[in-house]
């Protein structure tokens, strides 16, 4: 027979945990693993976490993918998202603070990877195009763009796991005279560097996790004052003087933004922070999920597996309290079920599953469940395989802290620790205020003088 064949597309932290899967069941000695290809758009691995300073398009003309910015920090504790496998011990060798830089994270993330065991497998600078699925012959074919050849090429594959992200396509909605406002205009996909809004007033539409952090970040580098636009719910937080919440923006008529209290404002630029769009240019209707940013999107079982094709396996594609772990959660549980170690059921008791999974979703109420909810789901797959245990729900009793710390200072959350679940180590402090370190690259950020919690045991 010969060997299996299997396209990973995208090198982000849920296909390098696919890799990184495979890798762990050849350390483990398992005989006959898979041919496998990894198509990545980028030069490099990394996703979202491979910092881009381009926008629009990038080198080669495809849609840039990374919407992080400079002076990002983790927005929750590095403590929730510790792979099992490789701990932050591991890798810097002391303590260090529970919210790191980008940079920092990234290190870490690409530090437990044997780059020459895994970059083989990577075919950079190819973004997929296009990808169908033949019932008789029961094989997918890939064609990619391989720009550094200048050529297409396609090939056919027993599985096809989908690990391109869902935070890169943004969803950019309309307001009545944007199309007259005299300043800048744009998503939060394509924000780059607080310091260009430092002196102005800025207006940031959407009331989520991007509209915190990068209204977080315009009032932490200058901006003369930051208004939040919401449509369902306010924030909520304690904002400092300079930072406010109003209701849905109505219409804009010259600089001049005009909300749905009646209220008004002037402004000198705007950032959507509307969120991302599921985007699968490359995928046939048939094959292609259709989802909005949820926890539990429906047709994945185990919510990896796409219920009318489950060899076709989509990675991360949940709403994220957790991720790195999670990736992993579902990597390994994919991989098991590629080498044949778990049996996927039958179609109908498939979908009995998900219907319990989203009857309970549907049941959620406020942020504690929907926390819980996620570690529960990730128990579930980690039950089945030899991932290492990371006391998942001790990780969720972790994020219901780090909300109630961002409730009492949304400017200092970042200044709490928390311990490891994976190695017991308690994470040191910043040796100052979150708002006065503006240095966010890792040779900084390790060179500060981090306090040891000397309050806690090990
Ligand atoms: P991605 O990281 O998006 O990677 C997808 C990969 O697929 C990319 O390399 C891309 O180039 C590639 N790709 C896309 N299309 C194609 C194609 N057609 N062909 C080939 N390759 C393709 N998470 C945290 O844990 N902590 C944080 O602090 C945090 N902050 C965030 C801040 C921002 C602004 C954003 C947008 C996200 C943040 N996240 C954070 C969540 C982040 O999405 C995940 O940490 C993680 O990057 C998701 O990994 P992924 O591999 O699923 O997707
Ligand atoms: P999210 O979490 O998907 O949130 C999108 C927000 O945008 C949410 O508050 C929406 O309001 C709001 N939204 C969407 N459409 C509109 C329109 N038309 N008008 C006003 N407001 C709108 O995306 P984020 O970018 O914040 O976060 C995504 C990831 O990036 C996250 O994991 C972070 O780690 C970084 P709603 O509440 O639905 O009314």
């Amino acid at each position: 027979m010969s060997k299996q064949k299997i396209a990973i597309l995208g090198a982000g932290p849920s296909g390098l945990a696919q890799l990184r899967a495979f890798e762990a069941a050849r350390r483990a000695g398992v005989q006959d693993l898979p041919e496998i290809v990894c198509y990545e758009k980028q030069s490099d691995i990394g996703g979202m976490w491979n910092y881009t300073w381009r926008t629009g398009l990038d080198k080669n003309g495809e849609p840039v993918h990374g919407s992080m910015y400079r002076y990002l920090w983790s927005n929750g504790p590095k403590e929730c998202l510790e792979f099992a496998d490789y701990s932050f011990d591991e890798h810097f060798g002391r303590a260090i603070p529970s919210y790191p830089p980008r940079a920092v994270l990234k290190d870490y993330i690409m530090g437990r990877l044997d780059k020459q065991a895994i970059f083989k497998y990577i075919r950079f600078e190819c973004p997929v195009r296009w990808v169908t699925y033949d019932e008789g012959t029961e094989k997918f074919t890939v064609t990619v763009m391989n720009h550094k050849t200048g050529e297409q090429e396609t090939n056919e594959f027993d599985h096809v796991v989908v690990a391109t992200g869902h935070f890169s396509t943004p969803n950019m909605p309309y307001f009545e005279g944007v199309e007259q406002f005299p300043g800048r205009v744009l998503h939060a996909h394509d924000f780059r560097d607080a310091l260009e809004f430092k002196d102005q007033n800025v207006l940031l539409i959407g009331a989520s996790y991007s509209a915190e952090d990068i209204g977080s970040q315009c009032y932490k580098y200058g901006a003369k004052s930051v208004t939040i636009s919401y449509r369902s719910n306010p924030i909520g937080f304690d904002w400092p003087q300079g930072m406010e919440e109003r209701p849905l923006l109505a219409h804009f008529e010259g600089n001049t933004g005009y909300f749905a209290d009646g209220s008004s404002k002037q402004f000198d630029a705007i950032i959507m922070c509307t969120g991302y769009l599921f985007h699968f240019p490359f995928l046939p209707d048939e094959l292609r999920l259709q989802t909005h940013n949820c926890l539990y999107p429906d047709n994945l079982y185990k919510g990896v597996f796409f219920q009318n094709n489950p060899k076709l396996i989509y990675l991360g594609m949940q709403d994220q309290y957790f991720t790195f772990n999670m990736f992993d959660a579902q990597a390994w549980y994919a991989r098991d079920v590629m080498l044949g170690k778990i049996a996927l059921p039958a179609a109908d008791e498939r979908r009995q599953d998900m219907q319990q999974w989203l009857s309970r979703h549907e049941a959620l109420a406020g942020c504690h469940a929907a926390i819980d909810f996620q570690a529960s789901y990730i128990r579930d797959l980690n039950n089945e395989t030899d991932y290492p245990e990371f006391a998942v729900e001790k990780q969720a009793d972790l994020l219901k802290e780090w909300l109630q710390h961002k409730q009492e200072n949304i400017m200092g959350f970042r200044e709490n620790a928390y311990r490891s679940t994976v190695t017991g180590t308690m994470a040191s402090k910043l040796p100052a205020r979150w708002l006065d370190i503006k240095d966010d690259s890792l040779e900084s950020f390790m060179s500060l003088d981090f306090v040891e919690n000397k309050s806690f045991d090990k």
